[in-house]
């Protein structure tokens, strides 16, 4: 796939954020779309195609209530059709709950699924104790999940629980988000020893079932180790386990061997169903000497 063909999208605060710092991770593979009604969201990319949804015209997020944002978003489409029309693959990000993110991600996933794209989203669903944020959400998701080829739901209780662990800033401190969408980018882009493609992950996601991505690193010498680090993501009440379908694609440097590539993916694979259907992808990259990572869309669950 070409660069053009990987478009990464961000809606509301929260989404642009997390988006814009995945982009700078995979910048030459894939395009940027920021979309917000606060315009402070566009100066965190100087390369990104920006949509403003200003409903009051004063530039300050004032499309806080979702059916607002999405009627916005339909007056801006024309803006953003041609950049849509020419992705092959979207990946959506926007946190569940506020205004913007829960009224026009709906609407983008619906407008690129039209055009044809392979769509994925990562929604962030808000705390347990935000009942109307929650509400909002609950309301919002059913929408991305009916427009997306597979819908990746983030608990932001557990983001932040892990970032304070971390000692980092969960509102940006997504590590594990832009490692996601950067192992999702790598496996597709037309830079692989054995390359996956857009086919390849169609087979996965239009599998019945749950699916979800899972990502993890480590150095070559402990590949039980990325195998676990990978199974603790911070998604909601989802696990690999017993998945009947999965795309693995393991990045490693140039000093990864054939045994580096068969421990890993054969430490995942072994807890999977014993029927799963694998398709195999590998890459290597000057600066993953000494480490592998690996990532996976498991489906089927
Ligand atoms: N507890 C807490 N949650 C937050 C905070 N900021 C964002 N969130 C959560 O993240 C979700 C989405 O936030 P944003 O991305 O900022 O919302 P938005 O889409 O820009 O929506 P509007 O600004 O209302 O148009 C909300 O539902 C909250 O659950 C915060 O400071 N504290
Ligand atoms: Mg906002």
């Amino acid at each position: 796939m070409d660069q053009e063909a990987i478009l990464i999208v961000g809606v509301g605060g929260i989404g642009c954020g997390w988006s814009s710092r995945a982009h700078t991770r995979c910048s030459k593979l894939s395009d940027l779309l920021l979309i917000d009604a606060d315009e402070s969201s566009f100066e965190m990319s100087h390369s990104a195609h920006c949509l403003h949804l200003d409903a009051s015209g004063r530039g300050k997020g004032a499309a806080a209530l979702p059916n607002l944002a999405a009627h916005r978003l339909s007056e801006g489409i024309s803006n953003i059709s041609p950049l849509l029309e020419k992705s092959e693959l979207v990946i959506l990000l926007a946190a569940l709950g506020g205004g913007t993110g829960s009224g026009a991600a709906a609407e983008i996933a619906s407008r690129a699924k039209d055009s044809g794209s392979l769509v994925i989203s990562i929604v962030g669903e808000p705390f347990a104790e935000q009942p109307l944020r929650r509400a909002i959400s609950d309301l919002a998701l059913p929408k991305i999940e009916q427009n997306s080829d597979l819908t990746i739901r983030v608990s932001l209780e557990r983001l932040a629980w892990q970032a304070r662990y971390r000692d980092s800033d969960w509102k940006l401190g997504s590590e594990w988000i832009g490692e996601l969408i950067e192992g999702l980018v790598m496996t597709l882009a037309k830079v692989g020893k054995m390359n996956l493609d857009l086919m390849d992950l169609r087979t996965i996601v239009k599998r019945p079932g749950n699916a979800t991505l899972i990502v993890g690193n480590g150095s070559v010498d402990n590949p039980e180790d990325i195998v676990k680090i990978a199974r603790k993501s911070p998604l909601s009440e989802i696990t690999a386990d017993g998945a009947k379908a999965c795309l693995i694609q393991v990045e490693g440097g140039p000093d990864m061997t054939l045994s580096h590539l068969n421990l890993v993916s054969e430490a995942f694979v072994s807890t999977l169903d014993p029927d799963c259907q694998v398709i195999l992808g590998a890459r290597a990259s000057d600066d993953m000497a000494g480490r592998l990572r690996l990532g996976a869309v498991v489906s089927g669950l």
